[in-house]
């Protein structure tokens, strides 16, 4: 097995996004609790982001969802992240909250609803050309949720079209990323449930329509690392909305419910050659702080990432092929399982000393009086998204 000083440089090239929404408040439809010092601006959202990358170093830009951040002037809002140290990322469309959108959006059967869709990308792709962001992702809602009730195929030929018609507007530094979901909100077809749809909208968009994957968005049981390796290896991994889940789409803190699906998961995209300087794939974290504070929600959730990262890049592949080759089984089997329980911690905290940043990132944050300062200036937090 390699060792840790040997991987070490490769832990510098790692870039994990954050979400503007998980700094504001969220919940369940059974209620949604504050937290002290919520934000109430995009700008306290791009503030308390800069602290997760103050004491992480792993995150130097934040995504944002429109309109959910809507200010007047994206450029200014720009200046504003850099100021602090981050840049904006990903912007996020929106289609699922207008009352037009009752059955559908991109896929709606009136051309007039699927046009207000389409103009609403069409002004998220302005906000990019101000952030300088270089992803548009797209996530609908839409489906149905009683058989019959839609033309499922009209549905999937109108959606295509609705792309087709986003992709022409995207700049040639720019890429469109189309995010699938098996389910919810809508229960018996979502129009693009799987990893296989959204490949086959976007290869019929071009070489800058990508895949997200979103790892909350499967059924239990899915073989997401494979899903992973299969997008990596077609070219066409765009993203990965990072979390972890439970029961559905949960939003957790990514690695909490399944460190080792995580492991897994990071295994295959070093193997494939998703991770690093070199890979356009974005790393970035889609969750919501229910019940626990959220920046320091944020610092565990890139830890974690960061932590079992580390532990797939120690995997001694030159072994594993030849275990593998040679058809041992249980060899093969334990010399991934020999980095996946190795523990890292004491070498990530060294190597965070060695980096300039304080060696326990939960800790400092705690100590710095930040958290207290936000609960006791800012009053009113916004729900994550809704009340923005
Ligand atoms: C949908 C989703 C999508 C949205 C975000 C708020 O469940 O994962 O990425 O933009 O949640
Ligand atoms: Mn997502
Ligand atoms: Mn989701």
């Amino acid at each position: 097995m390699p060792t840790f000083k040997e991987i070490a440089p490769r832990l510098a090239e790692q870039a994990i996004e954050l979400p503007s929404w998980a700094f504001g408040n969220s919940g369940t439809r059974f209620k949604v609790f504050g937290t002290p010092g919520t934000p109430r601006t995009p700008q306290e959202k791009i503030a308390d982001a800069a602290q997760v990358n103050k004491y992480t170093a792993l995150s130097p830009s934040v995504a944002i969802h429109i309109p959910w951040d809507r200010v007047d002037d994206y450029s200014a809002l720009r200046s504003y992240s850099q100021d602090l140290g981050v840049e904006l990322g990903t912007v996020n469309s929106n289609t699922f909250q207008d009352d037009e959108y009752k059955y559908g959006s991109l896929t709606h059967t009136d051309a007039a609803v699927r046009q207000k869709a389409i103009d609403h990308h069409f002004s998220c792709i302005d906000v990019m050309d101000a952030t300088g962001s270089r992803d548009l992702k797209i996530w609908l809602a839409d489906g149905t949720n009683y058989p019959g009730q839609g033309d499922i195929r009209g549905r999937q030929d109108r959606l295509a079209d609705s792309l087709a018609k986003i992709y022409a507007r995207i700049g040639d530094e720019q890429r469109l990323v189309l995010e699938y979901k098996f389910f919810e909100p809508a229960f018996y077809h979502t129009d693009i449930p799987d990893w296989g749809t959204s490949y086959a909208q976007v290869s019929a968009l071009g070489d800058r329509a990508l895949v997200c994957l979103d790892t909350g968005h499967h059924a239990p049981g899915t073989n997401i690392e494979f899903i992973v390796m299969q997008l990596l290896r077609l070219g066409k991994l765009g993203s990965f909305d990072f979390n972890s889940r439970f029961y559905a789409d949960d939003d957790l803190i990514v690695g909490a419910a399944d460190p080792f699906q995580l492991f897994r998961i990071l295994f295959e995209v070093v193997r494939g050659g998703g991770y690093g300087a070199n890979s356009d794939v974005a790393f970035m974290l889609d969750q919501c702080h229910n019940v626990e504070d959220k920046i320091p929600g944020q610092i565990r959730s890139v830890l974690n990432v960061q932590e079992m990262t580390a532990r797939a890049l120690l995997v001694d592949s030159a072994a594993l092929s030849a275990a593998q080759d040679a058809g041992d089984v249980l060899g093969a089997n334990g010399i991934l399982m020999d980095a996946f329980y190795t523990d890292v911690r004491a070498d990530l905290a060294s190597w965070r000393v060695s980096r300039g940043i304080a060696s326990d990132p939960m800790a400092a944050y705690a100590a710095s009086g930040y958290q207290e300062k936000i609960a006791e200036d800012r009053v009113g937090g916004v729900q994550a998204g809704w009340g923005a």
